[in-house]
Order: C-alpha cells, then sequence, then structure tokens
C-alpha cells in the first residue's frame, strides 16, 4: 500500500461543492482510501492574480495505484467537474494535484513528484503540515520553520476539520 498527497484547489462555481464531492468520489474509487482531509482554506489567488479566490484543502490517501495511474483517476475526475468550465483558460472549478507519493521522486512527462512549487505556496503547504504525519514528509522538512515564514498571508480557515484545532497554523 502506498501513501499519497493530494492537494484540491477550486475558485468557480459553487467550490466548496467541488472539493467536497471530489473527496467523496476519490474515497469511492475502488483502489484509493481517503485517510485524511484537512480544513478547507479559503485562499488569494497565486501566479495569475486576477482571478476569483480559490479554496484549497489537502487529502492523505492510501492507494494501491501507481503514481502514473493515480494522476489519471486525479484527471478524470478533475474532467468530470472540468466540464463546467466556460471560459477558455480561465479560472478552474476542480484541480488535483500529487504532492507526495511515499518518500518517492518521480520525474517524468508527465509527473514530477514531490510537487516543484509546493513549499512556495502556503495555500498547499499550510493544509499539508495540517494533516501530514511526519513520517511520510521529506526530512528536510521542518514544519516549524516552514509556519514560522512570512509569505503566509492570504490563506484563511474557511470551514475548519471537525473537531481539529487549527489556530497554530492561522495566526502568526
Ligand atoms: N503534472 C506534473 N506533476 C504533477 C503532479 N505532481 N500532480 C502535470 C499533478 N499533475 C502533475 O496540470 C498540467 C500537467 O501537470 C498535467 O498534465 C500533469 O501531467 P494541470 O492541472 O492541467 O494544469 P495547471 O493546474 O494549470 O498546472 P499546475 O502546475 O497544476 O498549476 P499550479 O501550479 O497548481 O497552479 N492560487 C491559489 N490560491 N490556489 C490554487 O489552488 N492554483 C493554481 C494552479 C494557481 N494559483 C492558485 C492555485
Ligand atoms: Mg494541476
Amino acid at each position: 500500500m502506498n501513501t499519497a498527497y493530494i492537494s484540491l484547489g477550486s475558485n468557480q462555481g459553487d467550490r466548496a461543492r467541488y472539493l467536497c464531492e471530489a473527496v467523496e468520489e476519490i474515497g469511492r474509487h475502488e483502489q484509493i482510501t481517503v485517510e485524511k482531509e484537512s480544513s478547507i482554506y479559503e485562499t488569494d489567488p497565486v501566479g495569475y492574480t486576477e482571478q476569483d479566490k480559490f479554496l484549497n484543502m489537502v487529502i492523505k490517501v492510501k492507494t494501491k495505484l501507481t503514481p502514473a495511474d493515480l494522476l489519471k483517476a486525479l484527471q478524470g475526475f478533475e474532467h468530470v467537474y472540468g466540464r463546467k468550465r466556460e471560459i477558455r483558460w480561465g479560472p478552474r472549478t476542480l484541480d488535483l494535484d500529487i504532492l507526495l507519493y511515499n518518500q518517492e521522486n518521480i520525474e517524468t512527462e508527465e509527473l514530477s513528484i514531490p510537487h516543484p512549487r509546493m513549499w512556495e505556496r502556503a495555500f498547499v503547504f499550510i493544509p499539508l503540515m495540517e494533516i501530514a504525519d511526519s513520517e511520510d514528509l521529506p526530512i528536510k522538512i521542518n514544519r516549524k520553520e516552514l509556519l514560522g515564514r512570512q509569505d503566509r498571508e492570504g490563506v484563511h480557515v474557511w470551514k475548519p476539520k471537525s473537531g481539529g484545532d487549527v489556530s497554530e497554523l492561522t495566526e502568526s
């Protein structure tokens, strides 16, 4: 069994519904089990900033799928929700990225794992730090250092995980 962390993002339409339905859909896949879900965060757009705010979250899954097959499955889910996309090159209804797959380093034409931009992006590493088990993280990652960084603004809890305490993650 393999462990993977997946980031979810949406900034178009009923964003929360896309995220929640995507998590359910992923969990219904025969070879994927969802083990943990982060809170849902509302985040300022990074990169192309002339677009609406995103909702982002991260999930931890167990899977028998190879990284390539996991990517294919996720792209299938994106496609289902992507049908709602109306503007060409516009914002997305659902983006699913593989952040980590075991402790593997994968560099193929279609996959880079760990996701190359994940440690620069608070909308990824804050929800990841909320749920990640330390044995799943690359050794060089220092949780305290990451959460102490100055570039964390623009990421706010939108819907806390039930029973979770996320104050450490969002207050500086
Ligand atoms: N690909 C390579 N590595 C991976 C991986 N680890 N996981 C390839 C998933 N896919 C991976 O992805 C393009 C190609 O990346 C895929 O065909 C796959 O083979 P895509 O999802 O079609 O295109 P994209 O989403 O535009 O690219 P990418 O790189 O996922 O975009 P980013 O960098 O994730 O940026 N701001 C906020 N606040 N929140 C967001 O969620 N997202 C983006 C998208 C920009 N700004 C944002 C957010
Ligand atoms: Mg993507």
